[in-house]
This record gives C-alpha cells, structure tokens and sequence, in this order.
C-alpha cells in the first residue's frame, strides 16, 4: 500500500517548525526519529491518568500501570516474535541492553583465552563492554574486516571463527554506512561452532521486519527512541534458556523473590533482569509506537524509505566533489557523504543554518572511520515522514556549502 506521507506528517508536531527561518528538514533519524502525538498524547495521559509505580501496589492506580506496562511487553513480543514475554526485558537503550549481556553472560560464560568477534561496522556501543570484560577477564576481541563498500567480508569472518569463539557480536544495520549486514549467514556460521551470537539492532529494527525465532538470534539489543518511541528505553530479547543460566545484572528491588541478610533468591524471567522502579511512563507509550508503525505496515514503511534512499543516492551521487561513503549492496534509507575539502562539521553547521538536521562527525564509530581513512562524513537518513522535496532542499543546500567553502 503506497503510503499517504503528507497525511503521516501530520501526525509529527515537531515537523511544522521552522529552523533559522528555514522550514525544517529533519534528516537525523539515525540518531532519533521524532514522535507522534498519539506517543506524546499517551505520555500525558498516563501522568494525568495512571502514574503509579508497577508490580507492587494492589491499589486501581498501580493494577492499571501494571497492566499497561505488561501489554507493552507483549506488543514488543510480537513485534520481534519472540516466543513468549519472559524473554523481553526492558532496559535503557541498545547500550544498556549489551552491557547486560556483557556483565551477566559475558562475567559467567567468557574465560580467558576465549574469544570473541564483532565486525569493523560497530558503534562503540557494541565495542566497549567487550572491551570492558575482556581486560577483567583476558577474553580476545577479533574483528570481522569489511571492503571498501563497507560491506562485512564472510570469507574473512569463517577464518576467525573457530571452537574458542564463544560469542559473535553484530551490528544489524551500520548506523554510520546504512549496510544491512547478511545476518541470518552470521549467526548460522556462528552457531556451527557452538558460538552464542548477539545482534545490536539500533537501526534495523525500525527498517526491516525482525523475526528472532526465524534468524535464531541468542541475543536481539534494540532502543526504543529509534522506532518513534521514547528515549531512554531498551528492549533485550534473549533466549528464555539463556536468560534462564545467566545471573542478574544489577540487584535491588523488583528483581527478587525473598531477601534475607544471608541469601537471595531471584524473581524468575524477565523480572531477574529489571532491578528497581522502570522507566513506566516510556514503556507504557512505546506501545503505542510500535502500533503505529503496526499501522502504517514496516513493508510500505521500507517501500517509501527506500525510494528515498534511490532518490537522494542519485541526486547525491550527480554533485561534483561529492563521495558517498558506503556504497554496500543492501542498504537502508542512510546516506553518509563527504564533500572534497571540506570539513564534515562544516557541512552540518551550513545546513543547519538553512534548517536542514544531519549528523555529522564519527557517528560513535571511530574504528570504522579509521579503516576508512577519513575523520567523519555528514550522514542523511530518512524516515517514513520525509519527502523527496527535502531532499532537494538537502541538494540545494549541499551546492550553498560548496560555493560557501570551496
Ligand atoms: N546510534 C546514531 O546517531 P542507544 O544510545 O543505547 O539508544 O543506542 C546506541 C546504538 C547502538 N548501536 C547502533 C548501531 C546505534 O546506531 C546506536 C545509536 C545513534 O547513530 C546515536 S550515537
């Protein structure tokens, strides 16, 4: 179904602003999406409505909290069909996420001299907690190389892996290059050698259909501020069995069944994961972000975002002293650029003062950045809110920059 993106516009109040004058192009969706205002309106009513804190009161106010923070968790069930709600715990964000992973079945499962992989492509999100524990522990970082194109290397990635590779760690889609990584190809080579994989999902989730039972991810970290949601909340899917052999991340309230000053016994699934008093207020209107993208369908989301991407690559592509920066043969809607003698911060101020948001820099990707050669790139990516229009007002404004600076 071809989507209606003027009437979808309307439901971002934040897209009717103007910026320096300017009508504002909002192309920063990598970094976050804006919200609908059934979201915000949602955020309201539960303050004005609802607010009370879950699992514990038996009082109206806290049954009704209780119950829409658990409808939550079973709309983020469908939405990766996970088998059941015991395996989706909610966190702070993709980073919380992996570093739970990376302090409970890293800290239980990982010794020394074992070995684990993540590819070129990651955010430091997915780079430093493996760091992290393989200081404490003298576990090995191996790193998957990719081509030019920014495109993981699989011959390469079969070489490293062998029966000390314990767990792979994967980026879904590069929030710096757009690559959609063959990620179904990397788990099942993974788990020939009895490796656990974890897939960082941060900007996969809110472009492609994500099935965790059909790719057979042990662990799927996503952050909710990506797919219209609130900031600040994360959502770790893992296999109940693996959650079940992990220990608790972080101790406290709500994580128990009884304490006593001698001993504790834990809650079970996914209660063990979520010490003290959760971000109530985002997990309840997070439901209604994932409705809405339930609504407008992810298929006539992705149709849209990706003509976006064949527009702006060509029109990009045509501007004299420009270079894209990720060329991989599956990309979503995410444009990094560089622009010949021209800084990358530049870039972001001039169009900034012509209202047009882009991120610019290193993208929390450094490593990547070095392997490429270059210290940053401006970085467009679309959502199902943008127009071809803005992105000629991107190509316009990208020509100001020129004559501006060159
Ligand atoms: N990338 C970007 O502008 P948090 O901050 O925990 O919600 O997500 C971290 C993260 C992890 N992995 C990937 C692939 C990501 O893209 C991100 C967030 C934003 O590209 C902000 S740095």
């Amino acid at each position: 179904m071809k989507l209606d993106i003027n009437k979808i516009r309307q439901d971002f109040p934040i897209l009717e602003q103007s910026i320096n004058g300017k009508k504002l192009v909002y192309f920063d969706n990598a970094a976050t999406t804006q919200k609908p205002t059934v979201v915000i309106e949602a955020l309201k009513s539960y303050y004005e409505g609802y607010n009370a804190n879950i699992h514990r009161g038996i009082h109206h106010l806290a049954e009704k909290a209780t119950a829409a923070f658990e409808e939550t968790r079973k709309t983020v069930r469908a939405f990766l069909n996970a088998k059941t709600t015991e395996e989706i715990i909610f966190t702070y964000g993709t980073t919380d996420s992996i570093n739970l992973v990376a302090n409970s079945y890293g800290q239980k499962f990982i010794s020394e001299g074992d070995e684990i992989l993540i590819s070129t492509l990651e955010h430091h999100s997915n780079i430093v907690p493996w760091q992290m524990l393989c200081e404490g522990k003298g576990c090995i970082l191996k790193i998957i190389p990719i081509n030019d194109a920014g495109e993981i290397i699989l011959e390469e990635y079969e070489k490293l892996l062998s029966p000390k590779t314990k767990l792979v760690s994967v980026v879904h889609v590069s929030n710096a290059l757009g690559t959609i990584n063959p990620i179904k190809t990397i788990i099942d080579k993974a788990h020939a050698f009895g490796a656990k994989v974890l897939v960082d999902g941060a900007q996969a989730c809110s472009h492609i259909d994500i099935d965790v039972q059909a790719l057979d991810a042990d662990f799927y970290a996503l952050s909710a501020h990506k797919l219209f949601g609130p900031t600040g909340l994360g959502v770790l899917y893992g296999k109940k069995e693996l959650l079940e052999t992990m220990p608790p991340y972080r101790g406290g309230g709500e994580m128990i069944k009884e304490v006593t000053f001698e001993k504790t016994t834990y809650a079970d699934l996914p209660y063990k994961f979520e010490a003290g008093t959760p971000n109530i207020a985002d997990v309840v209107a997070f439901k209604f972000a994932l409705d809405y993208i339930q609504n407008l369908g992810k298929t006539n989301i992705a149709a849209h975002e990706n003509e976006l991407l064949a527009y702006a690559t060509e029109k990009l592509g045509a501007i004299e002293g420009l270079t894209i920066i990720g060329t991989a043969k599956e990309k979503v809607s995410v444009i990094s650029f560089i622009l010949e003698g021209i800084h990358p911060q530049d870039i972001g101020i001039i169009l900034d003062q012509q209202g047009i948001a882009v991120r610019t820099g290193h993208h929390c990707t450094q490593p990547l950045m070095q392997r490429l050669g270059i210290p940053g790139t401006a970085r467009a990516s679309f959502s199902v809110y943008n127009t071809f229009e803005e992105i000629d007002a991107l190509v316009v404004g990208i020509l100001k920059v020129k004559k501006l600076l060159s």
